[in-house]
C-alpha cells in the first residue's frame, strides 16, 4: 500500500467509524438490536428460535477427540478459553485470519487460510481447476485426489483450518458470481463431490471448511453495512432441506470440521445469530460436531450469536476493522463476567475447536504457518495491522506443489465435456492447418497474477475471481501447448477477427472465448461479482468473433471457458460451428489438458453440471439478481425446488444442452442393469438413538482475575486480546433481555436426526443397480452414468420434478469392445421427501412406484435404462 492509499485508508476508516457509532447508537435503542427486526419479511416466513445450543461430543466417532479435548479445556482459563474462540483481528497474523492461543496446551494460533482450489496468496503452490471443473468430472476418485493434494498443500504452509469446499451458492441464480465455487446446480452432485473433497483434505490433518452455511446465493447486497442490511434469502422449510441444505448434510456426515456462517438472512435473522440454522438445523438436526465460523465481517452481535451457535469469529475485528473492537475476544470475557453467556456456551465452543483438532491429529507435529497471506517479501512485519509491529521471515516460500499437477491436469482434463462434434470433427490431426482466435488462448498481457486475486479476465480464464482463488505457479496456456503439439498453427491472438488472415479451404479455426464472475469486493468490467452488465453472454464480444470465424471459415471449433451457463444462441446452430467444447475453469494445466482432448489422445468425459438455456427468460424470474440499492432486499425462493433442470423438467422447456449432458470420441452401451434391495424401505426411517454422553464441566461462573492483563505483557497495539483492565468490574451480573424463546433447557431432539449428517438410517442403502457399460465405439473412453430418480408423487403426496439426479459413477478408460460393471447405490434419504409437518424424511413403503432412469443427461432422449421397483429394467 503507498502512503497516499494508507492515507486514503485511514480516512475511510474513520468516517467508516464515525457512521458505525452513529448507527449503533441509533439502532440499538431497542433490545434486540437493528439486526433482530424482522419488520421487512413476508408475513409468510419466520425464524423460529431454537436454543440453547445442543452441547457437541455426543456421536461416537469423535467420543476420543471430545475426551481429549474436556481433558485439557477443564484446566484453561478464561482468557485461554476466549483466545481459542475469537480472531486476533484483520492483519494481525501470517494467515487471512488467526485465533489466539493457548500455548500452555500446546495450541498455537490457528491459521485459517482460504480457499476451495489451493492456497489463496502464496507461492510454490498449485492452482487446481475450480469447483465447477470437478464437479464436471462426475468422477469421485478425481474428487477425492482433488481434495488430498489442496490438503497435502495447505498442511504443507501450516495452515490448520482451509477454506473450502463450497456448497452454497448451490447454484439457484446463474447469473451469480460464485456458483464456479462449487460443484453444479444439483444438491446430490454437491453434496458426493464435497465429501470426497473433506474426506480427501482431512485425510492430511488439516480442517476443512464446508461454506457458505447458507443461501449466500447472490454477490451483491450480500453485507450488511451501516445504509442497507444485507439481504434475506426467505425459503420454506422443505425447499431448504430439500435441495440447499442437503450438500452440508452430506459434508457433516462425512466429519467436515468446521462449517462457515454466510453473510445474509434466512428468514429475517442474520445467518451469524440464527439460532434454527445454528443451535436448531445444524448441530441437532444434523449433529455437526465440528465449530461455526462465521464469514469475514459477518458477525454483529456478541451475545446474540454466540447463544445462536456461533463458535468462532474471523477476523476478530467488531463491525470496521483496525479500530480494536470486537464483538468477542474481551467482550466475550466480560459476558461470561457478568453472566449473560453462560459458561456451558464458551466452554462447548471451545471444546468443539479443541476436540476438531485433535480429531484431525493437529496435537501431533503439526507445522507452523510458514507463509504470510499479507506480503510476498520473505521479511516483514508479523502483525501488519499494527503500525509498529515486530519483524521477522514471513515467507519461507516452501514448495507444496510436489506432483499435483497431475491431479490438476486430469480433473481439467476429464471435465473437459463435448457439447457439439458434428461429423466427428474433433478430435483434430495434429498436422491440420489451424488458425487459433481470441485471447482467451493466450496469456494474460500484463503478466501472470497481475490482477490481484485475479480480479480481471485478461488471457485464458483458469478460474473467477475473489478470495476463492489462488495464485497460478505458472500457466501453461492453451496457446503454449498447441504451439507445441502441432506443426501448422497461425495464432491471432485478439478478440477482433482479423482482417488480414489468409483462409485455404481445409483450414481450420479454434475460437476462445470466455465468461468471467466473482467475489463481490472486485468489480471487473462492470461486473460487481455477479454478472449483472456481461449477461450471459461471452466477454469481450466473443459472439461476434465465432460468427465472424464462421463466415470466413468452413471448419469453426469453439472453446469456452466459463463459470456457468452462457447463451450460445448467436452461433451455435451455424453451419461452420462443428464443434463446441465447454473447458470449464481449468486452473494452471490449461492448455496442455484441452490438447490431449483436442488432439484425440483422450476422449472427453465430462459432462455439464448445469443447464444450458436457449435463453434467459427460460429461468423461473424469481433466479434473476436482485439490485435494490434501498432497504433489505426480500429475496423469496418462490420457485421452490425448481432450479436449474428441475425448473427445465417441470415447465417442460427443452434447454439448450440439458444438466448432464457430454459427448464423446466413442459410444457406449448400457446391458444387464438389475436392481437389488438391500433394506426393506419404511414410510419414516427407524427411529433415531438417543443421544451419548458429553462432556460436563463446572458450571460456576470463572474469577475475573483470569483475564486480567498478564504482568509485564508485551502488547500489540489494536491486536484483539482475551484481557479486561478492569475485569472485577465486568463481574456485576444484571437482567439481560435475551431473545425471544431463549432458553437453557436442552430442547427435544428433532427425530431426523441421530448422527452426523442426521438419522444414520437414511444412509442405509435401499437399492443396488448394477449396469454393464460397454464401449462400442472405435476409440477409448469413459462413460459416466448417471442414475435419476422418479418418486411416486400421488403417493408421498406433494409435487415433484419427475426425474432428480441422486447417484452417478464413471467407468476407467475402456478400450473399444472392453466392458466395466458399475453399481450405483441409493439410500433411503435419496428416496424420500421432507416432511414438514412430521419433520421427517418421507419414503414410498417398499419402494413402490419409484423409477430409476440410467442416462447420459437428466433429457428423456439420453436416457438409456428404466428400471421400475418391482420389475425387471428395460433398455429404452
Ligand atoms: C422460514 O420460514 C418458513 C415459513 O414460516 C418456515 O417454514 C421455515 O422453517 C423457516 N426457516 C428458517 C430456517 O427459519
Ligand atoms: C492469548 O493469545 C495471545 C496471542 O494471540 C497470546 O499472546 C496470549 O498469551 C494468549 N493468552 C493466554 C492466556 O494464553
Ligand atoms: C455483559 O457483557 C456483554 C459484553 O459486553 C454485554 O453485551 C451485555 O450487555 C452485558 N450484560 C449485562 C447484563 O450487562
Ligand atoms: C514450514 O514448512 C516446513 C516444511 O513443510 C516445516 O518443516 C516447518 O515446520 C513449517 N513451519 C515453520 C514455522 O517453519
Ligand atoms: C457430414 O458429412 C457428410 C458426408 O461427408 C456430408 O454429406 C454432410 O454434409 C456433412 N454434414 C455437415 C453438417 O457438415
Ligand atoms: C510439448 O510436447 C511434448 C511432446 O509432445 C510434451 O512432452 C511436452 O510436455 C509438451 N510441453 C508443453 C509445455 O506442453
Ligand atoms: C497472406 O498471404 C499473402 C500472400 O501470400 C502474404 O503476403 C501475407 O503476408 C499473408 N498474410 C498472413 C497474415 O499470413
Ligand atoms: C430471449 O428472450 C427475450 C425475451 O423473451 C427475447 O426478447 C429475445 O429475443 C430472446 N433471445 C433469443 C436469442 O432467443
Ligand atoms: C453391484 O454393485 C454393488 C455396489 O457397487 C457391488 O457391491 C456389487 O458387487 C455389484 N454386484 C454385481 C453383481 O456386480
Ligand atoms: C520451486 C519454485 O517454484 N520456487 C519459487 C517459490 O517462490 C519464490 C517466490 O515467488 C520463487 O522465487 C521461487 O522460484
Amino acid at each position: 500500500m503507498t502512503v497516499v492509499a494508507f492515507r486514503r485508508f485511514l480516512f475511510l476508516i474513520s468516517l467508516l467509524w464515525v457512521l458505525h457509532v452513529t448507527a449503533t447508537r441509533h439502532f440499538n435503542g431497542d433490545n434486540e438490536g437493528f439486526l433482530n427486526k424482522r419488520t421487512d419479511l413476508p408475513a409468510e416466513y419466520s425464524t423460529p428460535d431454537y436454543y440453547p445450543t445442543p452441547i457437541g461430543g455426543w456421536v461416537d466417532e469423535w467420543t476420543d477427540a471430545y475426551v481429549k479435548a474436556q481433558k485439557i479445556v477443564s484446566s484453561m482459563t478464561l482468557a485461554e478459553k476466549v483466545n481459542l474462540t475469537s480472531g486476533t483481528g484483520y492483519l494481525m497474523g501470517p494467515c487471512v485470519g488467526n485465533t489466539g492461543s493457548a500455548l500452555r496446551f500446546g495450541i498455537p494460533n490457528l491459521c485459517l487460510q482460504d480457499g476451495p482450489l489451493g492456497i489463496r496468496n502464496t507461492e510454490n503452490n498449485t492452482a487446481f481447476p475450480a469447483g465447477v471443473t470437478t464437479g464436471a468430472t462426475w468422477d469421485k476418485q478425481l474428487m477425492y485426489a482433488r481434495g488430498v493434494a489442496i490438503g497435502e498443500e495447505a498442511r504443507g504452509k501450516g495452515i490448520n483450518v482451509q477454506m473450502g469446499p463450497v456448497v452454497g451458492p448451490l447454484g439457484r441464480k446463474p447469473r451469480s458470481g460464485r456458483t464456479w465455487e462449487g460443484f453444479g446446480a444439483d444438491p446430490s452432485l454437491q453434496g458426493i463431490a464435497a465429501a470426497e473433497t473433506i474426506k480427501g483434505m482431512q485425510s492430511t490433518g488439516v480442517i476443512a471448511t464446508l461454506k457458505h452455511y447458507i443461501l449466500n446465493e447472490q454477490e451483491m447486497y450480500r453485507m450488511t453495512n451501516v445504509l442497507q442490511r444485507g439481504y434475506s434469502s426467505d425459503i420454506d422449510d422443505r425447499t431448504l432441506h430439500e435441495i440447499y441444505l442437503w450438500p452440508f448434510a452430506e459434508g457433516v456426515r462425512v466429519g467436515v470440521g468446521s462449517i462457515m456462517a454466510s453473510y445474509n438472512d434466512v428468514n429475517g435473522t442474520l445467518a451469524t445469530q440464527n439460532s434454527m440454522l445454528l443451535n436448531g438445523l445444524l448441530k441437532d438436526e444434523l449433529g455437526f460436531q465440528g465449530f461455526v465460523v462465521s464469514d469475514w465481517y459477518a458477525q454483529f452481535s456478541g451475545v446474540g450469536s454466540a447463544l445462536a451457535g456461533l463458535d468462532m469469529t474471523m477476523p476478530g475485528d467488531g463491525a470496521v476493522p483496525l479500530l480494536g473492537d470486537s464483538f468477542w475476544n474481551f467482550e466475550l470475557s466480560r459476558s461470561i463476567l457478568n453472566g449473560t453467556i453462560p459458561i456451558e456456551r464458551l466452554n462447548d465452543m471451545v471444546t468443539r475447536i479443541v476436540a476438531t483438532w485433535y480429531k484431525l491429529g493437529q496435537d501431533e507435529d503439526y507445522p507452523l504457518p510458514n507463509f504470510s497471506t499479507n506480503t510476498e517479501d520473505a521479511t516483514g512485519p508479523l502483525y501488519p495491522g499494527a503500525l509498529i509491529s515486530p519483524s521477522g521471515v514471513v515467507n519461507q516460500f516452501v514448495n507444496v506443489q510436489a506432483n499435483h499437477n497431475t491431479v490438476a491436469k486430469a480433473v481439467a482434463r476429464d471435465a473437459i465435456t463435448l457439447l457439439k462434434n458434428t461429423n466427428n470433427t474433433l478430435p483434430l490431426s495434429k498436422d491440420a492447418s489451424l488458425k487459433v482466435f481470441g485471447t482467451d488462448a493466450g496469456a494474460n498481457s500484463g503478466g501472470l497474477n497481475s490482477c490481484s486475486d485475479q480480479g480481471c479476465d485478461n488471457g485464458v480464464l483458469t478460474m473467477g475471481w475473489g478470495s476463492g482463488t489462488a495464485r497460478l505457479p505458472y500457466l501453461i496456456t492453451p496457446q503454449d501447448a498447441i504451439a507445441n503439439a502441432t506443426t501448422n498453427t497461425e495464432f491471432y491472438i485478439s478478440d477482433t477477427f482479423p482482417s488480414s488472415v489468409n483462409i485455404s479451404s481445409g483450414d481450420i479455426a479454434i475460437v476462445f472465448i470466455n465468461a468471467d464472475s466473482g467475489e463481490n469486493y472486485i468489480t471487473v468490467e462492470e461486473n460487481p461479482g455477479d454478472r449483472t452488465s456481461a449477461n450471459l453472454y461471452a466477454w469481450h464480444n466473443g459472439d461476434q468473433l465465432v460468427q465472424d470465424a464462421s463466415a470466413k471459415f468452413n471448419t469453426v471449433v469453439v472453446v469456452v471457458h466459463s463459470v456457468g451457463p452462457i447463451i450460445m444462441e448467436k452461433w451455435i446452430d451455424l453451419p461452420s460451428v462443428k464443434a463446441v467444447l465447454a473447458a470449464h475453469l481449468p486452473g494452471q494445466e490449461a492448455g496442455d489438458s484441452l490438447v490431449d482432448i483436442l488432439f484425440g489422445d483422450y476422449s472427453p468425459s465430462g459432462h455439464l453440471p448445469y443447464t444450458v438455456p436457449h435463453n434467459e427468460s427460460e429461468y423461473p424470474t424469481s433466479v434473476g439478481l436482485i439490485n435494490q440499492v434501498i432497504g433489505q432486499i426480500q429475496d423469496t425462493y418462490s420457485e421452490r425446488i425448481y432450479i436449474d433442470y428441475r425448473h427445465f423438467l417441470q415447465a417442460n422447456i427443452t434447454p439448450r444442452y440439458p444438466f448432464g449432458y457430454g459427448l464423446s470420441y466413442t459410444s457406449f452401451n448400457l446391458s444387464g442393469a438389475e436392481v437389488t434391495s438391500r433394506t426393506l424401505l419404511t414410510q419414516y426411517p427407524p427411529a433415531r438413538a438417543a443421544k451419548g454422553p458429553t462432556p460436563a464441566y463446572s458450571t460456576s461462573i470463572p474469577p475475573a482475575s483470569q483475564v486480567a492483563w498478564p504482568e509485564d505483557f508485551n502488547h500489540i497495539w489494536r491486536y484483539l486480546y482475551p484481557y479486561l483492565d478492569d475485569p472485577s468490574a465486568a463481574t456485576s451480573t444484571a437482567p439481560y433481555p435475551y431473545p425471544t424463546g431463549y432458553t437453557t433447557t436442552p430442547h427435544p431432539v428433532p427425530r431426523a436426526g441421530g448422527s452426523q449428517g442426521g438419522n444414520p438410517a437414511l444412509w442405509d442403502i435401499v437399492f443396488t443397480i448394477n449396469v454393464t457399460v460397454t464401449n462400442v465405439g472405435d476409440r477409448s473412453g469413459r462413460a459416466v452414468v448417471q442414475l435419476y430418480v422418479e418418486l411416486p408423487a400421488d403417493t408421498l403426496g406433494v409435487d415433484l420434478p419427475p426425474r432428480q439426479l441422486r447417484q452417478f459413477e464413471k467407468t476407467s478408460i475402456l478400450l473399444p469392445g472392453e466392458s466395466e460393471s458399475l453399481g450405483l447405490t441409493v439410500t433411503r434419504k435419496d428416496l424420500s421427501v421432507w416432511d414438514v409437518v412430521v419433520q421427517d424424511w418421507l419414503a414410498p413403503v417398499d419402494g413402490q412406484g419409484i423409477k430409476f432412469w440410467l442416462g447420459e443427461s437428466v433429457a428423456m432422449e439420453d436416457m438409456r435404462v428404466l428400471c421400475t421397483v418391482g420389475q425387471e429394467c428395460e433398455n429404452i
